[in-house]
């Protein structure tokens, strides 16, 4: 099935017309209305009179989160607050985190995709959507939340967390369909089970996961676990939310890319050169259609392949691959995006601990665990026979990690110098979950 048969199925060349017309106005848009892309365009020696095909826009420069922090919170928005209707920012992030406007029109086209999404997953009215990703701040809760409603779905907005509530909800309400990360699906499915509920008698027969890296054997537990059948969803909140691209029922290789709302290049990641159609690279996004927070050639970070190959489902927009990794070192703790630099401004705020950390990031079961190691200050560990004293600096990094960072981590204070030292590049997160 497919929501908007008109758009997702138009024939190349009318597409990238509609892509070169939609461009256009973007372009011109950001440039009049956003005093960060009139410098940096002018800088460029670029302007968007010479904007005559799609291929002009390489000569564009490019943004990156760094432009957004520097521009927090509310630099780069395109409309004036009062259209404004509605504010999302990044998870896990302190400070200068990143803050994503919408104007009415902005929240339409967002649920319009979703409901793309949640059709092109087979569902219809006729379902009841158990939507448990995060309401608030983050972009997945109510992006999937209006994007379900759009369809005519009944949605359950459970929101995360309270599991045993869930699983209950789960039994009570029937629902047909499931949104949340994918660990989050795991981790439902085993605590159902020590429940001893058979979680793959309930309703459920599809669920859509996303927010989070996942894999194959991930998908084939899931889908065993739940009795379901699973699908991928992409997205990211400066670029919208949820519902950047989707997998179709029909073949679920590869998620389309409503190439009608956003333009996609990959580039390589060092050089910043446009790399060949099938290449993997780091994706690059413009924003053709959104009004109040328009972005040109973001840099997501993304690293992934783009399978330009016709698809069996009749959609035309080409499909992106699992994402296989980043090209920073941000890490995805339970669905909260954290970078290593964020802990170590937690750590330094801290007196009795060094900067000298190593972050140990594994699975659980099906959670995502952090643990902490950071080198006590010669001071601290001279006068540490306190046990007390070093439970205090224990509980109060966990707690500083937690209200600062959102994430809950395991903390080990070790003596000095016990952590490698940096002869280069100096690496300090350990991923032992096999992404
Ligand atoms: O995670 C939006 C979202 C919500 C997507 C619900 C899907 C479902 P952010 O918090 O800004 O937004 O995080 C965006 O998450 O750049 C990717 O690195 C990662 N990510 C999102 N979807 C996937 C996926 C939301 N399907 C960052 N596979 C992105 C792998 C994903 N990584």
């Amino acid at each position: 099935m497919i929501y908007d048969e008109e758009f997702e199925t138009l024939p190349h060349e009318a597409l990238e017309a509609l892509q070169l017309k939609r461009l256009r106005q973007v372009v011109q848009r950001v440039y009049h209305n956003v005093g960060f892309y009139k410098k940096a365009f002018d800088k460029a020696g670029v302007s968007p009179d010479n904007l005559n095909t799609i291929e002009d826009l390489k000569r564009f420069p490019m943004t990156t989160k760094q432009d957004l922090r520097d521009n927090y919170p509310f630099g780069l928005f395109a409309a004036p607050m009062s259209n404004i209707v509605r504010l999302h920012a990044s998870s896990g992030t302190t400070g200068a985190s990143t803050v994503v406007g919408y104007t009415r029109q902005d929240i339409e086209t967002w649920a319009e995709l979703m409901g793309r999404c949640f059709v092109a997953a087979g569902l219809t009215k006729n379902d009841i959507i158990h939507n448990a990703y995060g309401y608030g701040l983050f972009t997945g809760g109510l992006g999937a939340h209006y994007g379900a409603e759009k369809i005519g779905a009944s949605v359950v907005p459970i929101s995360g967390g309270n599991t045993k509530r869930q699983v209950m909800i789960l039994q009570d309400f029937g629902p047909t369909a499931i949104c949340c990360t994918p660990s989050y699906a795991l981790n439902l499915a085993e605590q159902g089970t020590a429940m001893g509920v058979d979680m793959r008698k309930l309703a459920l027969r599809v669920g859509i996961f996303g927010a989070e890296p996942w894999t194959e054997k991930m998908r084939d537990e899931i889908e065993k676990a739940l009795s379901i059948k699973a699908f991928n969803i992409y997205g990211l909140s400066e670029i919208m939310g949820p519902g950047v691209a989707m997998e179709c029922d029909e073949v679920r290789d590869g998620m389309h890319i409503f190439e009608d709302h956003f333009l996609v290049e990959t580039i390589d990641p060092k050089t910043g050169e446009t790399l060949p159609a099938g290449s993997e690279g780091e994706l690059v996004f413009t924003t053709l259609t959104k009004e109040a927070f328009p972005l040109i050639r973001y840099r997501t970070r993304d690293i992934c392949r783009i399978d330009p190959t016709p698809c069996r489902c009749g959609r035309t927009h080409r499909r992106m691959g699992r994402v296989l990794g980043r090209s920073d070192d941000m890490l995805i703790i339970r669905g909260v995006n954290v970078f290593p630099s964020q802990i170590e401004a937690v750590l330094i705020g801290i007196e009795g601990l060094e900067p000298h950390y190593q972050l140990i990031v594994d699975r659980e079961g099906s959670l995502d665990t952090l643990e902490v190691q950071v080198e006590l200050s010669e001071k601290q560990f001279a006068g540490a026979d306190e046990i007390k004293t070093l439970q205090k600096l224990e509980n109060r990094l966990r707690k500083d990690m937690k209200d600062y960072l959102g994430i809950t981590a395991k903390i080990k204070l070790v003596e000095p110098k016990t952590i490698q030292r940096s002869e280069g590049k100096i690496s300090r997160v350990v991923d032992k979950r096999n992404l």
